[in-house]
């Protein structure tokens, strides 16, 4: 039998899901768009879980986090991890999305986590300083850990991030082009939600049905936008941006996209701010 990857989780439980992720920090929950958008997936699709810390060393075999581990074996990339355990909510009430609905909600996943996504890597490339104070990892490290935090891990992400943003459609546009385009992804999403309090409606999606008989085109695929939505734009409003005009946009030009925020983090992370103060990766969420 080939051999899987080292389990983080030696002492597994049989069907308990292990969310290894980067530590807390103080501004936002993780300062993954993707560990974020896993953590409120799970979350809204009501799955119990347990945070692991990846204590900056663990990574899946893709080389990346967040990654879970259930029964022994170790599932990667969020959203086939998404996939993998929606399996797991069937037999609970589904909301179903139509066939247009659901092309519609893959294109907007392309938007959010192919497209809009490159500027929170830009932004961080440019300047990831706050993950050196209280707003990122700040009360985690003292003494020689900080130093080596700030001056020596900052600016080798920093350096990384220019290095992947560079290879890219990013890397050839100039700061005014960057942020037009950024105001795009946000105005088409903004358009998108209108007043509802979800992309889809009265609740978050978070699975649909795998074929719709009688239909030409079936999708095999878990409706995942909400969380995906939130994953990322949490990040470009919540965490410092290579400039301030990103938020103040939103704040003036998007109110609804503020809303959702908000809502999201009323209904599904009440424990937001103990986070932010405590770091405590075991925060209850729920009564
Ligand atoms: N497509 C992946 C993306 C995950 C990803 O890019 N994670 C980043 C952190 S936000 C990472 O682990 N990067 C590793 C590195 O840069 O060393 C997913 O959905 O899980």
């Amino acid at each position: 039998m080939p051999k899987g990857p080292k389990l983080v989780k030696k002492d597994w439980e049989q069907d308990k899901v292990y969310l290894i992720q980067f530590p807390r920090t103080g501004c936002i929950p993780s300062p993954s768009p993707y560990s974020l958008k896993l953590e409120t997936w799970l979350r809204m699709a009501g799955i119990e879980y347990e945070n692991v810390s990846n204590e900056f060393k663990h990574m899946s075999n893709r080389g990346q986090q967040p990654f879970i581990e259930l029964n022994g074996e170790q599932v990667s990339d969020t959203s086939i991890i998404i996939d993998t355990l929606a399996t797991k909510v069937q037999g609970r009430e589904l909301n179903e999305l139509s066939t247009k609905e659901k092309s519609i909600e893959r294109a907007f996943y392309a938007l959010i986590e192919h497209h809009l996504n490159w500027m929170g890597f830009y932004s961080r490339s440019q300047t990831f300083k706050w993950i050196g104070t209280d707003a990122g990892y700040g009360k985690s490290f003292s003494g020689i850990k900080a130093f080596f935090l700030k001056r020596v891990v900052v600016p080798r992400f920093e350096r990384k991030l220019k290095a992947k943003c560079a290879g890219q459609w990013i890397g050839t546009l100039t700061n005014e082009e960057k942020i037009s385009e950024l105001k795009k992804d946000i105005n088409a999403v903004c358009v998108l939600l209108a007043d509802k309090p979800f992309l889809f409606g009265d609740e978050p999606k978070t699975v649909g049905y795998l074929t719709r008989e009688g239909h030409g085109v079936s999708f095999e695929y878990w409706n995942l936008i909400d969380a995906t939505l939130f994953g990322h734009l949490a990040q470009i409003f919540y965490t410092p941006q290579f400039t301030g005009e990103i938020k103040k946009y939103i704040e003036t030009t998007t109110p609804n996209l503020i809303a959702y925020l908000n809502r999201i983090k009323e209904r599904f992370w009440p424990d937001w701010d103990e986070i932010g103060q405590t770091l405590r990766m075991d925060t209850k969420w729920k009564q």
